[in-house]
């Protein structure tokens, strides 16, 4: 999505004058700020946010940078799961980009989308594989194009408060998988926290190093994969001992945490969806994510 917009480019897309968008400017609705020469430049992000608490609807969607036809239908959260599942598949990037920015637009939350959308979505594209019906690149390709959507999404959400609080997270050594990690960023930034991902695949050293140094209000990390239990429990206790010196609370989860894993660590809450981690943060910090309707 482009940054910046002019005032005219933001009423072609909203489908109105420019005389109102700069009235609905003047009285706050829509944040806007002035070049040097005075004129109105509005940010896509504070556009796509009215969008969403007003429901208005999106005349010209590519104005700001979306596909064509994006804005118009409002399909159902389980409609959409089956689609995303096809479009994914079929490597159809725009569609997948309408099916899942519709969502947004319609006011639905980062959570919805992750748990009742990509989740079934990548469920269904994994237990395809496993039977011989989809190839490993549509598989990887499916992750590529939830990465660039979620980007997308990261760029529309409303800007942080200077005094949010810390978050940071990412998996360790020998879990490659990238989609849940960003999608814990997401739903926390959603809520106003200065959620940060680190990324895939780290020793325990360096995330401690990481907790010790930046000192956040929360880390999680997630969990898909742990072939070596033990190992896994041994550089999970590193990291824990780096956040019980500094207070700060562990929030895991992933399919990998079994019962027994769970049982041999520490942990301040472990979440199977985004969801529950709604909740937990929302208890810890009393942030509240927008309200959808
Ligand atoms: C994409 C994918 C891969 C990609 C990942 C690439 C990438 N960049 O991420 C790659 C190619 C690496 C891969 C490899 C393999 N994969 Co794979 N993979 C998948 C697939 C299709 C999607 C995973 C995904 O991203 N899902 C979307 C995320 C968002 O969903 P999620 O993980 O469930 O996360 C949710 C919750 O768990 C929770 N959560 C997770 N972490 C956290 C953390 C916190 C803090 C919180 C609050 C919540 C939370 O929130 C999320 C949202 O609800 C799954 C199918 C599936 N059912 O998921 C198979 C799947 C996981 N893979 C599988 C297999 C077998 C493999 C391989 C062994 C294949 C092989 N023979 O090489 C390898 C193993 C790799 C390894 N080193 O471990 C099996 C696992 C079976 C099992 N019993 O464990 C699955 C289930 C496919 C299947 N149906 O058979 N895979």
């Amino acid at each position: 999505m482009k940054q910046l917009l002019s005032t005219r480019q933001v009423a072609a897309a909203l489908g109105i004058s420019e005389a109102s968008l700069k009235r609905w400017c003047d009285k706050g609705l829509l944040p806007a700020v002035r070049t040097v020469g005075g004129h109105r430049r509005l940010p896509v992000s504070g556009v796509v946010q009215f969008i969403r608490e007003h429901r208005h609807p999106l005349v010209k969607p590519e104005v700001l940078g979306l596909p064509p036809a994006t804005g118009r239908t409002v399909h159902t959260l389980q409609r959409v799961r089956g689609l995303l599942g096809e479009a994914l598949e079929a490597g159809a990037e725009d569609q997948c980009r309408r099916l899942v920015l519709n969502l947004y637009l319609s006011g639905r939350r980062v959570y919805e989308i992750g748990d009742d959308v990509l989740v079934p979505a990548m469920s269904s594209i994994g237990a395809r594989w496993e039977h011989g019906q989809v190839e490993i690149y549509q598989e990887r390709r499916a992750v590529e194009i939830c990465t660039r959507i979620l980007h997308e999404i990261r760029t529309a959400l409303p800007e942080l408060e200077p005094s949010a609080p810390r978050a940071i997270g990412a998996t360790l050594e020998a879990d490659p998988y990238t989609l849940p990690t960003a999608l814990v960023e997401l739903t926390l930034r959603e809520m106003g926290w200065n959620a940060e991902s680190y990324g895939i695949g780290h020793p325990a050293e360096t995330l401690a190093a990481a907790i010790a140094g930046v000192r956040p209000r929360l880390f999680w990390l997630s969990v898909s994969t742990a072939p070596d239990p033990a190992r896994f429990v041994s550089q999970y206790r590193l990291l824990q001992a780096a956040a019980a010196r500094e207070s700060i609370p562990i929030v895991i989860g992933g399919r990998a945490l079994t019962d027994d894993i769970r049982r041999q660590i520490d942990y301040a809450a472990c979440c199977e969806t985004l969801r529950r981690l709604v909740s937990f943060a929302e208890a810890l910090h009393g942030t509240k994510a927008e309200t959808a309707g």
